[in-house]
């Protein structure tokens, strides 16, 4: 979906004030290597990777406080974006803020460490453009390119919320994503 939701103004203002909070951070995978992207949570909970692996944290690992809640405008925006593809019933418990600066990228992944895979996912775009790599159910052959401009927003569900998908870095400038999900 693309010219929906807030000005991204209003989102940049929103991620500011959050990550005065819970700071962008780098995470390393559970095997110790550093995350290219930087990454803060909003909500009830937040995704967080170290040595102990991949999970949801109830406080901030940082600050040993809660995360910082969602804006109303956030939650608005992942129910609207989830109804309108025909998730009546989306309410996202959190939302994973990534950051990507020159040459940050994610590699193909995915989003397994949410307990109900029936509740679908939503991303908005901000910032800088980038090129979403989609490889479907395996994470082989040549993904699928589309270029993620800023307010481009995305629903991810049924069979697609458990595909492979990776990111490469923006192009000029930061990127931020957002992405709401139901965690547990
Ligand atoms: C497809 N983020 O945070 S957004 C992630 O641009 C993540 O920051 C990328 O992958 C980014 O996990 C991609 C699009 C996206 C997000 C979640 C998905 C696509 C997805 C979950 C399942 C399938
Ligand atoms: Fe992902």
């Amino acid at each position: 979906m693309r010219g929906f939701g807030a000005p991204t103004e209003r989102y940049d203002a929103a991620i500011a004030a959050l990550t005065e909070v819970s700071p962008f951070r780098q995470l390393y995978t559970p095997g110790g290597r550093p995350m290219s992207a930087f990454q803060s949570s909003c909500g009830d909970c937040g995704w967080y990777s170290d040595a102990r692996g991949y999970r949801y944290e109830s406080l901030d690992p940082l600050s040993g406080a809660p995360w910082p809640p969602m804006p109303d405008f956030f939650v608005a925006l992942a129910r609207e974006a989830a109804a309108r593809a025909g998730y009546t019933d989306f309410e996202p418990d959190t939302c994973l803020l990534n950051r990507y600066v020159t040459g940050a990228r994610m590699g193909a992944h995915r989003d397994a460490d949410e307990r109900d895979f029936t509740q679908p996912i939503v991303s908005v775009s901000l910032g800088a453009p980038a090129t979403f790599l989609w490889y479907g159910a395996a994470r082989k052959g040549s993904p699928i390119r589309i270029r993620l401009e800023p307010g481009d927003v995305l629903v991810w569900g049924r069979s697609a919320r458990r595909g492979y998908h990776g990111v490469q870095p923006p192009e000029g400038g930061t990127r931020f994503n957002l992405t709401f999900r139901r965690a547990r």
